[in-house]
């Protein structure tokens, strides 16, 4: 396979104005008709040869105005279809059939639990017909669909349904009609037996839209939540970017087999059921947070991203960063903002800051690639979104959202690229943008090395900040950024944030500064006493800072710095600190000692009943293996698991009473609710919980065994249940486990729980139970919720057992990556990731990894696989 590069792009030789479709559905021999109103692009030459994607089409009739094609007026090749000579304006008929249940890739037309669905961006639709399969080519839709009117009731495809019929032989159709022009990755189509559930939303404007989320019946119970967000969403989206909704009826379908959460096509928005199906006994509170948060990105995607879209896929994140940014505001908003700031950064600290630093590391707005389909990753969407948010800062509210009017304004209707984006925030604010754009094309993660110095004689403190981007792959030399800073310099006798003075200008409290050398220097003034700094608040921007705090310092900061964010940084600094040195202590065999400071700071917490609840949660959970160990130059999985397992046991033992407390004070009678408070009180609860737990307590023992069976909700089932089956405890896990997998055999949402818990279990026989868990009745390879939370959870999620010394966890994962190579490249090669992480370990361990992904490299590889082991082996 062969790289495509960002600079070859031109605008397509012919676009596509109207595209008339006919579906005559079965299982097997599905017959696409496709009518296309084509016509040159103003912009090219006369006499280019029509070139048309599809992939796995037969070809079964093809005309130009009506006259069928000669055999050598034409040629379709493995990758789609040449027309020799075409006039300048011209309608393309064609009929091809596909086989949607021999379609185990999931991506075009195929078949999930009996009914029919697609899955188009970013390249599917050559899957479904020929076509010029790329976004910057808008065409109107009109969808006929034909199916059998016992098996596929309900026929559905973008738009609004303008007329339907029976047909002879039991069959039945509906056409469906979308007026505004999409690309083809915003095509979709279901067919099924499905039921509904309806709600209503008048727009500002006064459109009356009907929302419709269909789902399989048993699963009518389960969408309360998602049409409530999904109200909460469209309200906001017109609160906060002034986007109405511009059609009169909006449909969300959920689907059990879906390699992403879900997918913005017009009008119809398709969605993994994990990420819209919830209820109490069913879903978690992060379940039911996650739902409101997919659901509200996906419509958000109908202004950016449908109304006005990308110009071609190296511009993705031009969608998916903002997009991103705006349900991280709209989650925000309805939830705790600091707790979901909390969320959002140390999930990106673990997981894109890995990625940023490997093998795959790519800018946010890549400049080649040889499949798409890889480049969903969290650089794209997470990084994206904090350029976004970088950019929000940077212009301020109001600029931003006249920037973001004048982007919508200008370029509704057109697929574009990230410049026009930046270039109306430029525009908006009067700011030069230029030097940000590098944000946009330098990979990795710039680091900040961060050094002060307090004079008191002048009452000054010289803040000096260094910033590098180490090299990534194919971009040895980085330039340096525009890098904003929120600062504030706490006070050490009065613990208040003080006035800030930079260059005679006084800035308040909190301020922004701004990083754009390699090397600056910044003088505050007239600071009246020593300060400790509290850099990077909020995480101002998406970079590593290091700073030489003393501990003294952070449990300074984690006790009295005004930004909650920061507050909750410093302690995990300072617990990474603790950690670090038992890291140490593990593996040259001394005996560990805890930090008292920990201990105290802990203590505090603990005993400062008043903080936000939620925000106490969070402060009392260490940070997670996975991030600690990115903070480490050589990961050594099971000295970090020791240290982690040692400081929640010291913690436990000390504050054991401390916990109980919390625990029993937290304890919740009223029914479920998916609201801030009780997540908060569930939240701290538990945490407590998981501490009683870490050392086995008998009371924390009763207290997991009755909230497992008071089965109040998901939440609290699930993580008494985790913690039991993570313990010694077998006798009492076992029983519990094995009742929750027979209450729960029918409900496969609640079996990827089922499978998760297990497979995450720190003891040594997990592998041995990964094995047997495969050949499950309720596991399948061609289900990726089940790949993810059996494999996927297990290699990412349970790392001293994944990276087991004798090599057995990587050939488990090496052997599942080349069935679904077949399967399903595209789940593959998302798999495959831990495997690409080799550099970070021991030689050992580095020589098996690398043996397993050349034994999958030795496979006749799908693009996907084959793009990212080759980099992994480069
Ligand atoms: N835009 C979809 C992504 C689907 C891509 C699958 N290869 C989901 C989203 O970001 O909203
Ligand atoms: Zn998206």
């Amino acid at each position: 396979p062969q790289p495509i590069y960002l600079s070859d792009y031109r605008p397509p030789a012919y676009r596509v104005t109207r595209t008339e479709l006919t579906f005559d559905l079965d299982p097997n021999a599905t017959r696409v008709k496709a009518r296309l109103h084509v016509e040159r692009h103003p912009e090219r030459e006369a006499g280019v040869p029509l070139e048309l994607d599809g992939e796995q089409l037969a070809l079964k009739a093809i005309a130009i105005d009506g006259q069928p094609l000669a055999p050598d007026e034409y040629q379709v090749g493995e990758a789609g279809l040449v027309v020799h000579r075409v006039p300048e304006a011209f309608l393309l008929d064609t009929e091809v059939e596909i086989a949607p249940d021999g379609n185990t890739a999931l991506s075009g037309l195929y078949r999930s639990s009996g009914m029919f669905c697609t899955q188009c961006e970013a390249e599917g639709f050559r899957r479904i017909t020929f076509y010029p399969d790329r976004p910057d080519v808008m065409a109107t839709f009109s969808t006929t669909v034909i199916g059998r009117t016992a098996q596929e009731p309900v026929l559905l495809s973008n738009g609004n349904p303008v007329e339907r019929g029976e047909l002879p032989g039991g069959r039945h159709f509906v056409t469906w009609e979308d007026p505004h022009p999409k690309p083809s990755y915003l095509f979709a189509l279901v067919a099924g037996d499905l039921r509904k559930v309806e709600d209503t939303f008048t727009t500002v404007g006064g459109r009356d839209v009907t929302l419709q989320i269909w789902v399989e019946e048993e699963n009518l119970d389960k969408t309360n939540h998602a049409m409530a967000s999904l109200k909460r969403a469209m309200r906001w989206d017109e609160e906060a970017y002034g986007r109405e909704y511009d059609l009169d009826l909006f449909m969300i379908v959920a689907v059990n087999d879906f390699n992403m959460g879900a997918m913005e096509n017009k009008g119809l928005n398709i969605f993994n059921s994990a990420a819209v199906l919830t209820h109490p006994h069913t879903a978690t509170d992060a379940a039911f947070q996650r739902v409101e948060g997919i659901v509200a990105h996906e419509y958000f995607h109908n202004w950016s991203g449908n109304r006005v879209t990308c110009r071609d896929w190296f511009q993705l994140s031009l969608k998916e960063g903002f997009t991103v940014f705006r349900d991280q505001c709209f989650s925000a908003e309805t939830n705790s903002a600091p707790v979901k700031r909390i969320e959002d950064v140390s999930f990106f600290r673990t997981a894109q800051f890995a990625e940023d630093a490997g093998p795959t590391a790519h800018p946010v707005r890549p400049d080649h690639y040889i499949e798409i389909g890889n480049f969903y990753t969290l650089t794209i969407y997470e990084k994206g979104a904090e350029i976004v948010r970088m950019l929000s800062n940077l212009v301020g509210k109001e600029a931003f959202r006249r920037g973001s009017d004048l982007y919508f304004a200008r370029f509704d209707g057109q697929a574009v690229t990230i410049e026009d984006f930046v270039g109306c925030m430029a525009e908006a604010s009067g700011q030069d943008l230029t030097q940000f754009m590098l944000w946009y094309s330098q990979a990795g993660t710039p680091e900040i090395d961060a050094h002060g110095e307090y004079d008191y004689a002048n009452a000054e403190y010289r803040l000096i900040l260094r910033q590098r981007t180490p090299a990534t792959p194919g971009q040895p030399d980085k330039q340096a950024l525009h890098i904003p800073v929120r600062l504030g310099l706490v006070g050490t006798k009065s613990g208040r944030d003080l006035p800030l003075t930079l260059d005679g200008e006084t800035l308040g409290t909190d301020a922004v500064i701004h990083l754009r050398e390699e090397e600056q220097e910044f003088l505050f003034t007239d600071v009246s006493e020593a300060p400790v700094p509290s850099l990077l608040r909020g995480f101002s921007a998406p970079v590593k800072l290091h700073f030489p705090y003393a501990r003294e310092d952070l449990a300074f900061l984690q006790a009295n710095d005004s930004d909650g964010f920061n507050r909750w940084d410093a302690g995990q600094r300072l617990a990474l600190l603790a950690l670090d040195d038992l890291i140490a202590a593990h593996r040259n065999g001394v005996e560990k000692v805890m930090d008292q400071r920990v201990v105290e700071a802990f203590r505090a917490l603990l005993a400062a009943e008043t903080d936000d609840k939620a925000v106490l949660a969070q402060m009392l959970t260490l940070p997670s293996e996975a991030y600690i160990a990115e903070q480490q130059p050589l990961v050594d999985v099971d000295a970090i698991h020791a240290a982690r397992t040692f400081v929640k046991q010291s913690l436990a033992l000390a504050l054991r009473d401390d916990f109980l407390r919390v625990y029993e004070a937290h304890r919740i009678d009223a029914p479920y609710a998916p609201e801030p408070e009780q997540i908060a009180a569930r939240s701290l609860k538990n945490v407590a919980l998981s501490y009683l737990m870490a050392i086995e307590d008998e009371a924390g023992l009763e207290f997991a065994r009755e909230q497992f069976e008071a089965d109040h909700n998901m939440t609290d089932v699930r993580h008494a249940l985790t913690l039991l089956v993570h313990s010694s405890r077998g006798d009492i896990a076992a029983p519990a486990l094995k009742a929750f997998g027979e209450t729960w055999a029918h409900d496969p949402l609640v079996m990827d729980q089922w499978f998760a818990i297990q497979v995450t279990r720190p003891q040594s026989d997990v592998l041995d139970r990964v094995t047997f868990l495969m050949e499950h009745p309720a596991f399948s390879l061609k289900n990726p919720n089940k790949v993810r939370a059996l494999i996927g959870t297990f290699a990412n999620q349970n790392p001293v057992n994944f990276h087991r010394a004798d090599g057995a966890g990587y050939r488990l994962l090496a052997d599942t990556v080349i069935e679904l190579n077949r399967l399903n490249p595209e789940i593959a090669a998302r798999l495959v990731t831990p495997l690409t992480r080799w550099a970070r370990f021991d030689e050992t361990r580095q020589a098996l990894m690398k043996g397993e992904l050349e034994r999958i490299r030795a496979e006749e590889l799908s693009p996907n696989v084959y793009e990212v082991v080759e980099k992994a082996l480069a």
